[in-house]
This record gives structure tokens, C-alpha cells and sequence, in this order.
């Protein structure tokens, strides 16, 4: 009989990866997941509970917040900091981050980011949203509280990331750096089953995801890659065909398992675009990485990029390595 190996089976098994490994990295990789089974179920039952709707608050970029982007932001907050295995956290939704400072957290050496409902302007409308995490280890001394700098670290130190997608079915996928893994979760067992192992973006892709009705501030180099995608070549299989449902994580993950590139250029809302490096960029980008794609700012690869601030935007362009490639290469004007 086939094996089928659970999340926290395959956390346990895969330990010995960790360059550190001491079990606290395995132990926090179980406190996400079981506070995304709680986020899972809340956004199940979004529309029976009467919890859909608007809460009146503005988070600290000015958007109004779903209440559930405060619920999962409480869960996340709340699970990660009775458990002990981090010293603090910073979440999209909170214009600080958060020291978790009692005698459980005195040794924790990881620090966790977290945009806890990405996409949340699709709740009411029941299409698909996620939540994405990125982990680091501290780089302030053990035992102290702390600083915002343990918090600006480049992606390229990331320990590990991942994103929950609660669409037609509800999937975690992660990377510790050692390949990218998809689990999906079997709500009549309450677990996580390895469903897509070592994912890979295909050689080629064919699918692009960007808002075109932003197309008229985009850059000249972004809006000529626009139009060559949607020309004729049957050599590449082009036009390319066009996909977006305003939920990074399920742009990002269909076009990571078919093969294709998702931007978000700068132009619009702000002259960096409108995701966030620290919450979405980055750990999408170590993802990305890791199935054999590339992301970058337009020039940049996202990974490399020194914060500056906790809720710094970048221009995002991520995907099949090839379509980056050519994506850049009309931005840097060489094509
Ligand atoms: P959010 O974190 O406030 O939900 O915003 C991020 C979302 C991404 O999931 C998505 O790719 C993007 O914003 C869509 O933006 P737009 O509606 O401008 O196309
Ligand atoms: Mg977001």
C-alpha cells in the first residue's frame, strides 16, 4: 500500500536538512500549521458566520481590513507566541512588530513575518486567498529583546517560507531551502498529506498574470514585454495565455505548478509597486528559488534587496526563469 506521508511526519523527517537542527525549526513549522488549520476553518465558515464584511479600520497602509485579515492576524499572533519557539513576530497587518519577551521565548532564535491573509479583497467574493510566512534567525543576541533589525534582514538569509492557499482545496507549501513541497490538507482527518513533492516550475511557460488595468502607468519596458507576450510566435507558443485573480498566492502557485510569471511593476499605487518585500516578495521569491524560477524588482533579484522598512514596497516580477529573463531583458531596454 502507498505510504502517505503527513506534514508533520515529513517536518520530523527532513530535520536533519537544517544546518542548526535542533528541533526548534521543526517545532515552529508545526505551531504555523496548526494555526492555519484554525485560519482554515474560520474561512470556511466566512459566509455562515457572519464574519464576512468589513471591520471600519484602516491597517497601516490605509486599507480597510476585512475582519478576517484581524482574525487570522490573531491566530497567527496568538498560536506562534504560546508556544515559545520565536522572539517575535511582524505581520502586514501592524504597523509594529511584535517582541514576544517572556521567560518561554528567553532562547528562541527565529523571528517570523507574516502577511496572515493575503488577497483579502477577495473574501466576499469567495475566491481564493492565503496566508504567507517567512522565518529568520535572530541576528540580535540570544536572551536580549528584539529590534527592528532582526526584522530587515535581505531574503537571501531567510531560513525558511512558505504560503497557505485556501482555494478548492486548502495546500501548504514551503521551503527550508532544500526544494519546494506542497501538502494538502484532508479536513475529515484534520492533517496535511504530501501531495505535491518537489515542485518545479515547467521549462517553459505560457501563462502571465499581471493587472492590465494598470497598464497605462507601468514602465515602457514592462508595457512592450505586455505586448509581445499577447503577439503571435507559434515557435514559444505565444500569445501567452492571461491569468489574475488579485490574490498573489494563487497567481503565484498556479503559475509555479503550469509555468508562468506574475508582475506586479512599479507605476501604480506607489512608485514601488504595491507588494511588500518583507511580507509577500520575499518569501515568494525564496520559493521561487527553490523550484527553479527567478524574482526580481525589474533589475534586482528580489532576495538581494537591504530593507529599510518594515513595510517597504518593491516592484515584483517572479516565475519560469525563462519568462523572467525576457521580462528583464525589456525592462533593461535589450530586447
Ligand atoms: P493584500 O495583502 O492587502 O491582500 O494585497 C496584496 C494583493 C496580492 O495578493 C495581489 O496580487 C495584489 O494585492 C492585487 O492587487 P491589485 O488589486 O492592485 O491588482
Ligand atoms: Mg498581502
Amino acid at each position: 500500500m502507498e505510504r502517505h506521508i503527513t506534514l508533520g511526519e515529513f517536518i520530523i523527517e527532513n530535520q536533519k536538512d537544517f544546518p542548526y537542527a535542533k528541533g526548534e525549526l521543526s517545532a515552529l513549522l508545526s505551531s504555523i500549521k496548526l494555526a492555519a488549520k484554525m485560519v482554515n476553518e474560520k474561512i470556511n465558515k466566512a459566509g455562515l458566520s457572519q464574519i464576512i464584511g468589513k471591520m471600519g479600520t484602516n491597517n497601516i497602509q490605509g486599507e480597510n481590513q476585512a475582519k478576517l485579515d484581524i482574525i487570522a492576524n490573531d491566530i497567527f499572533i496568538s498560536t506562534l507566541k504560546n508556544r515559545g519557539e520565536i522572539c517575535g513576530i511582524a505581520s502586514e497587518e501592524l504597523e509594529h512588530y511584535v517582541a514576544f519577551d517572556e521567560d518561554m521565548h528567553k532562547d528562541a532564535k527565529y523571528i517570523v513575518l507574516i502577511d496572515p491573509l493575503d488577497g483579502s479583497s477577495n473574501i466576499d467574493v469567495d475566491i481564493t486567498v492565503g496566508t504567507i510566512f517567512s522565518i529568520y534567525r535572530r541576528i540580535s543576541p540570544a536572551g536580549a529583546k528584539v529590534k527592528k533589525e532582526d526584522f530587515l534582514q535581505p531574503g537571501d538569509s531567510q531560513v525558511a517560507a512558505g504560503y497557505l492557499i485556501y482555494g478548492t482545496s486548502t495546500i501548504l507549501v514551503y521551503t527550508t531551502g532544500n526544494g519546494v513541497n506542497g501538502f494538502t490538507f484532508d479536513p475529515g482527518v484534520g492533517s496535511f498529506f504530501l501531495s505535491h513533492p518537489q515542485i518545479r516550475y515547467p521549462e517553459h511557460g505560457k501563462i502571465y498574470s499581471v493587472n492590465e488595468g494598470n497598464y497605462v502607468h507601468f514602465p515602457d519596458g514592462v508595457k512592450k514585454y505586455i505586448k509581445w507576450v499577447q503577439q503571435i510566435d507559434e515557435k514559444d507558443g505565444r500569445p501567452f495565455t492571461s491569468r489574475y485573480t488579485g490574490s498573489l498566492v494563487a497567481d503565484f502557485h498556479r503559475n509555479m505548478l503550469l509555468g508562468g510569471i506574475y508582475l506586479y511593476p512599479q507605476g501604480t499605487t506607489s512608485p514601488n509597486g504595491k507588494l511588500r518585500l518583507l511580507y509577500e516578495c520575499n518569501p515568494m521569491a525564496f520559493l521561487t528559488e527553490q523550484a527553479g524560477g527567478k524574482a526580481i524588482d525589474g533589475e534586482t533579484r528580489i532576495m538581494e534587496i537591504i530593507p529599510s522598512e518594515l513595510h517597504e514596497r518593491t516592484p515584483f516580477i517572479c516565475g519560469n526563469s525563462e519568462m523572467v529573463s525576457i521580462a528583464e531583458r525589456f525592462i533593461g531596454g535589450n530586447y
